[in-house]
C-alpha cells in the first residue's frame, strides 16, 4: 500500500516536471513588435513618438497607428497613450482562389436572381448611391461588376493609400456581387440587390481574410471624405478600439450609413462582433431560405436592453446568409454562407431605398423590418433584432 503511494507520488512529480518543461519550452506568445494606436500627450510628444516607430496610418483625431519595436515600448509610453490594434477577420468562408482574367464570359450562375435577392427586393434601384465596400478587394473585371466600380483603393500597404484593390481571396468579390451585380452587358449574369448603385472598393483585408482594424478605420474616414452614402463591412472581431469608434462617429456625422456583419460566433447570446456591435453601426445576422436564423450567426444582447432601440451589442437586422450564390474572383460564381453574405443584402437595400440621409434610411429599414415577419425569438430579439427589412 505504502509502495503504491510512493509510486503515485513519484509519478506525480515526474508528470509535473514534464508539464513544467513543456510550458517552459513553449515559444513566447507575444511577438517582438506590435501594432499600437498612439495617442500623443502633446504635438511635440507626437513628433518625437513618430521617430520611434513606423507609422501605419494617421487619423483625424491626431492619433496614429504604428509598428513599435518591443525595446521602444517603455520610451513611447512616456510620450503617448498606447492601445493595441486588434486583428479582425472576414465573416464568411473564403478560399484563396487565384484571380484569372477572361476576355469573354466563361460562366453563368445557377440562378440569375439568387434566393436572397428575391427575398429582399428582387434586385432593383440604387442609382446615384455610392456604397463603400471594405473587404479583401474586388475582381473588377468580373463580367457582372466591371461597370460598377467607381473607386478601387488599397489600405493595407501602410501610410500611403495605393491605387488598386485586387482580390486574391474571393470574399470581397462575392459581397460586391450581392450589393450591385448587374447581370453584365450581355444580361446573362447574376443580379445584386441594388444593380444601379456604384461601388467604392476598398481593400482592407489580406488574401487570408484577416484585416487590421487600423486599415479599416483609415478606409472608413477616407470613404466619409469621398462621397460614400452606405459603408458595408462583412468583417469583425471580438474587441473594439478607439480609432474604430472615432472613425464610425466621423462617418456617421458625415451622413454615411455604416453596416457590418454580426459575426459567425453563434448561437450563444452576446457573441456579436465589433464593429457591428457599436450602437451607430447596423449589425446584420444571417438567415436561411426558410427565414430561420443560422446557428453560426452571432447573437446580440437585445433582451437585456430597451426593445426597438439600438444599443451597443444589439443585433439590428437579419438577412439571407446561407448558401448565397454570387460573383467570384475567378470570373465565375460560388455559393457560400456567413453573416458576411447577409450584410450586403442590407447594404444593397439601403442603397435601393436611400432616403437622402443615413438616419432616415436607417429608420425606414427599421420600420420595414418591424412590420414584417417576426424572425428569430419574439419581438426585438438577440437573433434577428428588428427582423428582416424587405422592400
Ligand atoms: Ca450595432
Ligand atoms: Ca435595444
Ligand atoms: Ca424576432
Amino acid at each position: 500500500m505504502e509502495k503504491t503511494h510512493n509510486i503515485l507520488a513519484v509519478s506525480a512529480i515526474i508528470i509535473l516536471a514534464i508539464v513544467s518543461m513543456v510550458i517552459a519550452t513553449q515559444p513566447e506568445q507575444q511577438s517582438k513588435t506590435g501594432i499600437f494606436v498612439i495617442h500623443p500627450k502633446s504635438a511635440e510628444a507626437g513628433d518625437h513618438a513618430k521617430k520611434l516607430a513606423t507609422v501605419r496610418h494617421e487619423f483625424k483625431s491626431g492619433k496614429f497607428t504604428a509598428v513599435v519595436p518591443e525595446e521602444r515600448l517603455n520610451q513611447l509610453s512616456t510620450l503617448a497613450e498606447l492601445e493595441p490594434v486588434p486583428l479582425y477577420h472576414v465573416s464568411g468562408a473564403q478560399a484563396n482562389t487565384k484571380r484569372q482574367a477572361s476576355a469573354s464570359r466563361t460562366c453563368t450562375p445557377t440562378a440569375q436572381t439568387p434566393w436572397g435577392v428575391s427575398r429582399v427586393n428582387g434586385g432593383n434601384g440604387g442609382a446615384g448611391v455610392k456604397v463603400a465596400l471594405l473587404d479583401t478587394g474586388v475582381y473588377t473585371n468580373h463580367f457582372d461588376l466591371k461597370n460598377k466600380i467607381a473607386d478601387c483603393k488599397d489600405f493595407t500597404k501602410g501610410l500611403m493609400i495605393k491605387n488598386g484593390c485586387s482580390d486574391n481571396n474571393g470574399h470581397g468579390t462575392h459581397v460586391a456581387g450581392t450589393i450591385a451585380a448587374n447581370t453584365g452587358s450581355d444580361g446573362k449574369g447574376i443580379i445584386g440587390v441594388a444593380p444601379q448603385a456604384s461601388l467604392l472598393a476598398y481593400k482592407v483585408c489580406g488574401n487570408d481574410g484577416s484585416c487590421w482594424s487600423d486599415d479599416i478605420a483609415a478606409a472608413i474616414e477616407y470613404a466619409a471624405d469621398h462621397g460614400a452614402n452606405v459603408l458595408s463591412m462583412s468583417l469583425g472581431g471580438d474587441t473594439t478600439v478607439s480609432i474604430m469608434r472615432d472613425a464610425v462617429d466621423y462617418a456617421t456625422a458625415r451622413n454615411v450609413l455604416v453596416i457590418a456583419a454580426a459575426g459567425n460566433d453563434g448561437p450563444g447570446d452576446g457573441t456579436i462582433d465589433y464593429p457591428g456591435a457599436l450602437a451607430n453601426v447596423v449589425a446584420v445576422a444571417a438567415t436561411d431560405s426558410t427565414d430561420s436564423i443560422a446557428a453560426f450567426s452571432s447573437r446580440g444582447i437585445n433582451y437585456d436592453t430597451t426593445p426597438y432601440s439600438v444599443e451597443e451589442r444589439d443585433v439590428e437586422f437579419a438577412a439571407p446568409g446561407v448558401s448565397i450564390e454570387s460573383t467570384w474572383n475567378d470570373g465565375c460564381y460560388r455559393k457560400i454562407s456567413g453573416t458576411s453574405m447577409a450584410t450586403p443584402h442590407v447594404s444593397g437595400l439601403a442603397a435601393s431605398l436611400w432616403q437622402g440621409t443615413a438616419s432616415a434610411t436607417r429608420t425606414l429599414l427599421q420600420e420595414k423590418a418591424k412590420a414584417g415577419t417576426d424572425i428569430g425569438r419574439a419581438g426585438d430579439d438577440p437573433d434577428a433584432g428588428f427582423g428582416m427589412p424587405v422592400k
